[in-house]
């Protein structure tokens, strides 16, 4: 199938990518977003988002006329949705986007179009929400236009280079909407590409990033237990990965970011009944800021009023500026709420204003009355510090390291009591 026009419904982390990456390969694409604030933006040349090589990108895109920013779809060959799935406060899967951009592309899709779903959704999604409301005009999905699902799978920082290089899923409602997708997907993508059926794809995604956080769950666990015996669970993951078959995570302070924090709640949504492993590592990964406060605590005390902690970190991970479900702010946010005096530092976004964090923009604010040093985030800035120099814009002699990043002796040697989340004991 031949693809010359491409229209792509959302233009955020994974749409504005893909759409300037089409775009870049000599084809006419329309991006389409619903926030105008995005459109305007956008049309006017400014980014909105940032991940690395995404301005430059865009702007040649822009400026080949082959990306043209809009708020309505109009007539293509294929059409991508890639909107948000995010969830409500009860965990149940928030789909009113796919549908309002399903909604949106219905009276565009003709004879021979592609349709494809890219956001990640809860089973059944492509067959049991995309299809109806694309067929309400009397058209069939897999016979009178193609529709797939093909879930994005890229790591943030690293969009660009991963949204070429990585496999890529295509489950088709039959098989000829698989292959027409493959035929689109072939335009960029060097990594290999998969066929199967819609359902299977979703669960695919889904059963990715679930497997990470379960993984996730069982080392925060590991970190508990540890504490508990008194012994230090950083070594003993270290030891346990040497065998051939163990592969652990890192515990921490918890699981952020919009994907692997959301994802799982699709299945327990799916299949509350089945999905009871899935549950129970959510609620541990979602609980484990609390074990950080309880570390602090024994080391402060119990009431932590006027107790002045420097939080270094608020990002949901290393080298990123993104601070959606960031444990870290969760954790910023119960000590101030406890009546500590917190000054939080985030090194990717120091102008940072959150609810119920106090945030200053530099690191040496942070430090200059602390009396205790905290490490949420394993950021670059963090892991290069050096404790001679640490200890000289600080009064603090407590360092508490969340994440495993700060060399303990160093420490130790320039003056600090050190402690580590998951090491029952002091270091
Ligand atoms: N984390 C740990 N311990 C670890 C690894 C991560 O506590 O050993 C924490 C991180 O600090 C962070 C959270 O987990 O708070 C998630 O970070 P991540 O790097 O594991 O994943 P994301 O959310 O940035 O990206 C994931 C990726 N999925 C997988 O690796 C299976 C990415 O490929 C997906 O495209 C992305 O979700 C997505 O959009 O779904």
């Amino acid at each position: 199938m031949e693809f010359n026009t491409i229209c792509v419904m959302g233009l955020g982390y994974i749409g504005l990518p893909t759409a300037s990456t089409f775009a870049s390969r000599g084809i006419k694409v329309i991006g389409v977003d619903a926030n105008p604030r995005v459109v305007e933006s956008l049309q006017n040349g400014h980014v909105h988002i940032y991940e690395p090589g995404l301005r430059e990108l865009v702007s040649e895109s822009l400026a080949s006329g082959n990306l043209i920013i809009r708020n309505q779809p109009k007539p293509a060959d294929a059409f991508i949705i890639a909107v948000p799935t995010p969830f409500y406060d009860d965990k149940k899967a928030d789909m009113r986007f796919v549908r309002s951009a399903a909604e949106a592309i219905a009276p565009f899709v003709r004879q021979g179009n592609l349709v494809v779903l890219e956001s990640t959704s809860p089973p059944m999604t492509t067959c049991g929400i995309v299809a109806p409301i694309l067929e309400r005009g009397g058209m069939k999905a897999g016979e009178d236009f193609y529709l797939t699902y093909s879930p994005e799978r890229v790591l943030p920082g690293q969009i660009l280079r991963e949204l070429i290089e990585n496999a890529r899923v295509i489950g088709g409602v039959n098989h000829s909407s698989a292959e027409a997708g493959r035929d689109l997907y072939r335009i960029f993508v060097k990594g290999e590409i998969i066929l199967t059926d819609a359902t299977t794809a979703e669960m695919v995604k889904l059963m990715e990033n679930t497997y990470r956080d379960v993984n996730i769950a069982i080392a925060n666990e590991f970190s508990r237990l540890a504490d508990r015996f008194g012994i230090d669970v950083w070594e003993a993951i270290r030891i346990a990965n040497l065998h051939p078959r163990v592969k652990i995570l890192n515990p921490g302070p918890g699981v952020g970011g919009h994907c692997i924090s959301v994802d799982p709640w699709f299945l327990v949504e799916a299949a509350p009944d089945i999905a009871t492993l899935i549950r129970t590592s959510r609620q541990v990964n979602d609980s484990q800021p609390e074990f950080v406060i309880r570390l602090i605590q024994q080391v402060l005390g119990k009431d932590l009023h006027g107790k002045r902690i420097a939080v270094l970190g608020l990002a949901f991970k290393p080298d990123v500026d993104d601070l959606r479900e960031s444990p870290a702010v969760d954790i910023a946010r119960h000590l101030a709420a406890k009546g500590a005096q917190v000054k939080a530092f985030e090194p990717n976004k120091p102008d940072a204003e959150i609810e119920g964090v106090p945030a200053v923009d530099s690191l040496s604010k942070a430090l200059e009355d602390a009396e205790l040093v905290l490490v949420l985030v394993g950021h670059k800035e963090f892991r290069s510090l050096e404790a001679t120099q640490v200890v000289k814009q600080t009064p603090a002699r407590l360092l508490v390291d969340a994440v495993n990043v700060m060399p303990a002796e160093a420490f130790k040697q320039a003056g600090f009591r050190v402690f580590r989340l998951g090491v029952g004991h002091e270091l």
